[in-house]
Order: structure tokens, then sequence, then C-alpha cells
């Protein structure tokens, strides 16, 4: 077998990966469109892809029902010892998972072609990147991974003989008998599927599941579980983050990072159209940053992606224009409806709904339809470079320098709209208790409230009390250059159940009066909570929207918050002694001050 790379570790494991699971051929790809127009013809003969006739080179995908968003329950950080992967992880000892999943990945690629995808998440040599090979038996991996990263043969040319690499295995797990027909969506039963990380050898092995998160192996499980024991032992960061500029009216920028849960509206903040006269705002990243201190001793950041895995339903002109513009043409859907006229719908688009459709699960729907058509966790692929707003400077290596950190999340009740920490500890305490109610993203029940700390519950591959420790060293590190952190919640409701907050492009107001305060052109008043706007703090002009609702959104209800310490006590305490010190003061000081 000749494939003619110079690199032997990766010569080695591409061997013995072929002998493990044994494909019936293999495929080293190059990143070309021409390769992505031959994985296309390929998925619409025999992957259940549909070329949509009203966007130029987009196809809709259907996933199998079991199969539709991440799998927390089945992810896992598998460290020597259980206390490194820490509480909020799933831990399995690496001998028992290897020994497990070996067992599973032997012949699992029976009957199919194994592709070994060379991609980099950040720009192709930039001293910031990381070099990923995937190797997965999914063409519609491969075409994701074409857009969601970057996939090219340059980056086998960088490896050279002995550069290093992240391994990223992923198969399917649903091995083909020879003449079987193979099923639109192939996948192994839940109770198959895993999603592992072996963060001490860099090493990544994911089985049994084809979605998102779950398959594109460069996104959560490279540049966010594994990036992030990287970005402790390194000295930076790697977080769940969108990335965007802001311009005020003088032409003045900002550069912000926002962490919200998923779902919770990173991709609709990064594209934002501001609603106020004169402010405008260029997408950097939406899903991922990694930061790093530079030069001038200022927190830098990159999005190492190169596309947005973005949620369908609720996109609209009305709410994120940017991300329709985006959409318009070399875009991947998957499980959003199928229109008669051959476009895509989901639940929220503007216009009238379709009087009929093929719903996620090509079953005919129609406005009478008791199931949604689109599945909440529809998604689009597409490219960042379409996004009308995407920053002239969102490949620049050396990043943007950030001025503000926003940490937030889904709370129906409590959180007011915005409020500022009053120092980096307290605003590391802030991310450390940060709750959301959940969401589609994650298979499981949506909606109750739980603990998302930095929203990165889900995507810290070590010890979060450790993470923890690791943010507030990096606040004495960066000292009086650190970015001011705030929180945010556009989803307190009022008794009636409806959202208090327009949100969307009216957050561009929330936003402004985080400019204003690190100008120091804006008041704010004490709070046990933290700093709020004064009463004409955040700018409402030309919006329409009751005083009583401005009044119950920024209310901070002493009673309600003393309500929260014992949830919060109980969970810092799953962290016992790794529970860094300063976060047991600011606790203190914040029951001292609700009094
Ligand atoms: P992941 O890709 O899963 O990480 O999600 P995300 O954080 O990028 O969330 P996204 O921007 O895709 O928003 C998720 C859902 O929240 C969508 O249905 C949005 O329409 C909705 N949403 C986003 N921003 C707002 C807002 O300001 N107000 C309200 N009410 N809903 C919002
Ligand atoms: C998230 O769940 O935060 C996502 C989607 O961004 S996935 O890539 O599936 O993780
Ligand atoms: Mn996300």
């Amino acid at each position: 077998m000749n494939l003619n790379i110079k690199n032997e570790k990766l010569n080695r494991w591409i061997k013995e990966v072929s002998e493990l699971c044994q494909p019936d051929s293999i495929y080293i790809c190059n990143g070309s469109k021409e390769e992505y127009n031959q994985m296309i013809e390929l998925l619409i003969k025999n992957g259940g892809a549909i070329p949509l006739k009203k966007r130029p080179n987009s196809y809709l995908f259907r996933s199998d029902p079991s199969d539709v968003a991440r799998v927390e329950d089945r992810t896992f950080i598998s460290t020597s010892s259980k206390e490194e992967a820490g509480p909020t992880n799933n831990w399995l000892g690496p001998a028992e998972l290897k020994k497990t999943m070996l067992g599973l990945y032997k012949g699992c690629m029976k009957g199919r072609t194994m592709y070994v995808i060379p991609f980099s998440m950040g720009p192709i040599g930039s001293p910031i990147s990381k070099i990923g090979i995937e190797i997965s038996d999914s063409p519609y991996v491969v075409v994701n991974m074409h857009i969601m990263t970057r996939v090219s043969s340059r980056v086998l040319e960088l490896l050279g003989e002995n550069g290093e690499f992240i391994p990223c295995l992923h198969s399917i797990g649903a091995p083909l008998a020879h003449g079987q027909k193979d099923a639109q969506w192939p996948c192994a039963p839940i109770d198959k599927k895993y999603i592992s990380h072996f963060p001490e050898e860099n090493l990544i092995w994911s089985y049994g599941s084809g979605y998102g998160g779950n398959a594109l192996l460069g996104k959560k499980c490279l540049a966010l579980r594994i990036a992030s024991v990287m970005a402790r032992r390194e000295g930076w960061l790697a977080e769940h983050m969108l990335i965007l500029r802001l311009t005020n009216p003088e032409g003045r920028q900002y550069h912000i990072a926002a962490a919200f849960p998923s779902a919770c509206g990173k991709t609709n903040l990064a594209m934002m159209m501001p609603s106020i006269p004169g402010w405008k705002c260029e997408c950097i990243g939406d899903d991922i940053a990694w930061m790093k201190i530079g030069a001038d001793g200022r927190l830098y950041s990159i999005n190492p992606e190169n596309g947005f895995f973005g949620v369908a339903p609720g996109t609209s002109y009305s709410t994120n224009p940017m991300a329709m513009d985006t959409l318009k043409g070399n875009v991947i859907f998957t499980n959003c409806a199928l229109t008669d006229d051959g476009d895509v719908w989901w639940e929220g688009m503007d216009g009238d709904e379709p009087v009929h459709a093929i719903d996620w699960k090509g079953r005919d729907w129609t406005p009478e339809s008791v199931h949604e058509a689109a599945h909440p966790n529809a998604r689009f692929t597409a490219p960042a470079s379409q996004c009308p707003v995407i920053c002239k400077d969102w490949e620049k290596p050396e990043g943007v320098p950030i001025d503000i950190i926003i940490f937030g999340g889904r709370r129906s009740e409590v959180v007011p709209l915005v409020y500022e920490a009053y120092n980096w500890d307290h605003g590391v305490f802030l991310g450390a208790t940060a709750a959301s109610e959940t969401t589609a993203a994650n298979i499981g029940a949506v909606g109750f409230l739980r603990y998302d700390p930095f929203a990165m519950k889900p995507f810290c591959g070590y010890n979060m009390g450790d993470y923890f420790q690791h943010w507030l060293d990096m606040g004495g590190k960066l000292g009086n250059k650190a970015p001011r952190i705030f929180y945010v919640n556009w989803f307190r409701k009022n008794s009636d159940g409806k959202f208090l907050w327009p949100g969307f492009s009216d957050n561009s107001r929330v936003l402004k009066w985080m400019c204003q305060r690190i100008d120091g052109k804006a008041g704010a008043q004490e709070t046990p909570i933290g700093l709020v706007p004064d009463k004409e703090g955040i700018d409402l002009n030309g919006l329409d929207i009751p005083p009583d609702n401005m009044r119950e959104l920024m209310m901070v209800n002493t009673d309600e918050w003393k309500a929260e310490i014992p949830n919060i006590e109980k969970h810092f305490s799953i962290f016992g002694s790794r529970l860094p010190e300063r976060l047991k003061l600011q606790l203190k000081e914040f029951i001292r001050r609700l009094g």
C-alpha cells in the first residue's frame, strides 16, 4: 500500500486503523472542489443527499431519528485517574474503554471506504493552528469537514516526516455485508455510541454516530475537549465562544467574546445587525475561540473553524438576516423540512408556513401536523467566508484583542438582562455559576435548568475545578489588561411565558452599554449580583418596549438570589478540594452582599 504520505506516524496509524476496521478501500482527501463534488455525487447516488432546486450547490440530508444531536451521556474523558476527568465528565479508564471500542471497531468499515481527512484548525501554517487527521467511513463527514475546517493536502506537506497531529478516528459503526443495501443514514444504536477522548495522548475515538459534534471531530472533540487540556498545559484558553467586532459611530472598535451554552444565541449574536444607528457588527467566529496572551500583554483570540454549523429553526430575515444571506448557496442542510418547490424550510422562517412539505423524517407535513417539520436541532453547514459581515481580519493568525468577555445562559426567571462583574475573580465566579435551561443540541430532556459553567460543561476535557483555577491564573497574568466581564440573559420571560426582551438586533443596545462602561462613559449601580445599568444606561431609542417590561427585565430580586445559594453551594461541592479558594471567597462575598 503506497499512499504517498511522508509522515511515518501517520502511515503507521493508517495501516493500524485499516487492519482493524477492514475497509474495502482507502482514500486520502485533498480538500479540492472536485473532491467535494465527487463526494456529493456519491451521496446523491446512495447517501440520501437531496439537491435543492432553489439553492445552488446545496443539499438536504435526513439523519436517522436516533442520531440527531450530540450525545453527552455517551461522551467520555478517558484519563488514567477519574479525578483528572473531574465530576462534570463521564469517565472510563483508558484500558477498559479501549478494549470495548477496539471490539466495536473490528471490521466496522467492511463494505465501506475509509477516508483520511487532513485538516487544520486555524489558518494553515499559523503558529496558533493545530493539525488533525480524521479517519472516517462517512462521506457526509468528509463534505462537512471540507466546510467546517481547512481540509487540504497542504496540511500533509506541512506535517512533513515528523510533524505532530491529533489522530481523530471516526466510524459510523455500520459495516455492510456483501450485497447489503445501505441505510439512508447508517449509524449504531445509542448504547453502542462512544465519543471518547484520551487527553493524555491527544487522541480521539468516536464510534456509532454521524451527527455534528459527535462526528465532525475537529469541532467539539479537538478544538474544545482536547484543546482545553493543551491550553491549560500551555497557558492559553480554548472556549465555547463567539467572537465579534463592534464598531461605534466614531469608528472605535471593540472585540467581544461570548460564551453561551449550545443553542443559546452565539451564532445569532456573532452576526447581529445592530438596531442602533451608526453601530456596526462584524463576525469573527460563532462557536469556538482560542485565546492567547500577546506580546503586548492583551488577550488575543482566533476562531479555529472555517464554517458555521448553525441551528436552523428560528433563523429568519427578521432574527438573523446575515445568516440567511450566508445560506444562499453551497450549504449542507441536515434534518430541515423539504418544500414542494425544492427548498428547505424550518419553524420560525419568514413568511407563511408551506401548505405542504416533507418533514425531517421524510413524512408528509402540513400546518395541521402535530410534529415539527424540521427537527429542533436541524442544522446548516455553511462556509464562514460567505457571511456578508465576516470581518476582514477573521483569519488573522494573531487574532483580535478581546476587550469584553460575556457569559450567559437561558434563564426564564431570576437573571436580569445584563450585569457587570466587579472584577476578574468575580467574573470567573459568574462563569463558574452559569446555569441554563437545556436545549435540543444534546440528546436528552429539554428545558431543565442545569449548571453549565462557562458554557463548557459538555466540552471541558479535564477536571473543571482545575479549569476554574486556570481562568483565575489567566487573570493574574493579564492584570490590568484583562478584558472586562459581563453576564447576560436574553431569555427572561413574563408571567405569560413571553420573552421580555426583543433580543437579536436589539442585543446591540446591551453591547453598547458594555462598550460605554469600558470607556468610562456609562454609570452603573451596585447590586449584590454585580453592576447593573443606571436608569438611562441602556439606549432604548426607537425601541417600543413597555416600561414595566424593562423594570422586570432589570430586576434583581434578593430573595430569588438567596434561593440560588444552596444550589450554588451544592454545585461547588462536587469539585471538593479542586474548587479554588478564590471562588469560595467569591461565594462568601456574594452571600454577604445578599445580606
Ligand atoms: P450552538 O450552535 O448549539 O452552539 O448554538 P448557538 O449558541 O450558536 O445558538 P443560536 O444562535 O443558533 O440560537 C439558538 C436558538 O436561540 C435559535 O432558535 C435562535 O433563534 C434563538 N435565539 C438566539 N438569540 C436570541 C435572542 O436574542 N432572543 C431570543 N428570544 N432567542 C434567541
Ligand atoms: C453545540 O452543541 O454547541 C454545537 C453543535 O455547536 S455540535 O457541533 O453538534 O456540537
Ligand atoms: Mn456550540
